[in-house]
């Protein structure tokens, strides 16, 4: 059993730890684990250079939660997190006083860095670091290309009325409350996937998109020129989860990147957005929430085969169930 999962930070974290619980349980190996294939194409639009160093905040999010080094208050970064070179670099006046990195979470940037500049690539980089732990998934950066995040918001200020500024700006610093106009995504049009990607779609039994940023997070992962080719040719079926429950997004501020793009923030006009591959869209079937039910018939509707759970993942077995009615969907 090959899956292939396209994910971002915080909800793809959660969604993948649920599916590598859930392949043990339906798949064991005798061992603790599985003996399915559990593949994760993460979004790099995050991505960005800070203070001499490369940052790959999604892979990173993913990295630390499978590995269980995490730090779950916060949702990014290291447990046990210390701050003394974040203060040494504020004093220094080097990064952003506004965007921390903690001195567990440098070292990886350290090694990632150096590694980079001895010429290896991003997914190279990615392969390195996950031979530190058993993580029980492959991680495949969506590219090697650097494809970081603008944001162009309005601002009066300007001769031309706007503004640009990378994603993590918008981010971290004003949270997301600066009217956002549109995100582009930086050299997209030459990039291609990373090595090992098309073959995990089109190897795939099932695909599933986790309930992740479906602008900043899984819209990076498809605008990668060749990804989505690769999700319409591929004879898996792809599933999707919502991240939207009731008209709200669960954590984060989901909610500022949609409007953006001209979608509602409902599990209805997200499960419309990616589409139905029937009609040249993304998805075979869109998992929504209990209270998203009455949206099922609309979405049949336009050809998704749709199913309403629990999407909340308040711990590893709430995760693991909405994994299995993923996987369910996908028969
Ligand atoms: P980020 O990269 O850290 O922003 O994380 P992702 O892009 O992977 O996911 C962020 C989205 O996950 C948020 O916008 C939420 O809508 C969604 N999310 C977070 N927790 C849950 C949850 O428990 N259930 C569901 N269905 N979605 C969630
Ligand atoms: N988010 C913050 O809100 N403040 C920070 O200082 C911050 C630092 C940081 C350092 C490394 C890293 O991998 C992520 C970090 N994040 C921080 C999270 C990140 O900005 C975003 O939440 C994600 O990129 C959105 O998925
Ligand atoms: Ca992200």
């Amino acid at each position: 059993m090959q899956i292939t999962v396209l994910a971002g930070g915080v909800g793809g974290s959660r969604f993948v730890r649920g599916v590598r619980e859930e392949c043990a349980r339906r798949w064991p190996d005798g061992d603790g684990g599985t003996e399915a294939s559990v593949s994760v194409v993460v979004n790099t639009g995050d991505d960005i250079w800070l203070a001499g160093v490369r940052l790959m905040p999604d892979f990173d999010s993913l990295l630390y939660s499978l590995a269980g080094v995490n730090d779950t208050e916060r949702g990014w970064g290291r447990a046990g997190e210390s701050e003394r070179v974040a203060a040494e670099l504020r004093e220094w006046g080097v990064g952003w006083p506004w965007f921390t990195l903690g001195d567990l979470d440098l070292g990886t940037h350290l090694a990632r860095t150096a590694w980079l500049r001895e010429g290896a690539t991003p997914s190279e980089v990615a392969h390195r670091l996950q031979q530190r732990w058993p993580l029980g998934v492959h991680l495949l950066p969506a590219t090697d290309t650097e494809v970081d995040t603008d944001v162009l918001v309005a601002d009066p200020d300007q001769l031309d009325g706007e503004r640009e500024m990378h994603f993590q700006e918008w981010w971290t610093r004003y949270r997301a409350t600066l009217p956002a106009v549109a995100f582009r995504q930086r050299n997209i049009a030459s990039a291609r996937p990373a090595p090992g990607v098309v073959e995990a779609i089109l190897g795939a039994d099932v695909v599933l998109i986790a309930p992740s940023n479906p602008v900043v997070s899984i819209g990076t992962i498809l605008a990668v020129p060749g990804i989505r080719e690769a999700l319409a040719e591929t004879s898996a079926p792809v599933v999707g989860v919502s991240p939207i429950i009731g008209g709200k997004v669960v954590r984060g501020m989901a909610d500022a990147c949609l409007p953006v793009i001209g979608v509602e923030t409902s599990a209805e006009a997200v499960g419309r957005h990616y589409g139905s591959r029937s009609a040249g869209g993304l998805l075979d079937g869109w998992l929504v929430d209990e209270a998203d039910a009455p949206a099922l018939a609309s979405l049949e509707g336009i050809g998704l085969t749709a199913a309403s759970v629990p999407l909340w993942m308040r711990d590893l077995d709430t995760s693991a169930d909405l994994a299995g009615a993923a996987l369910d969907l996908a028969v």
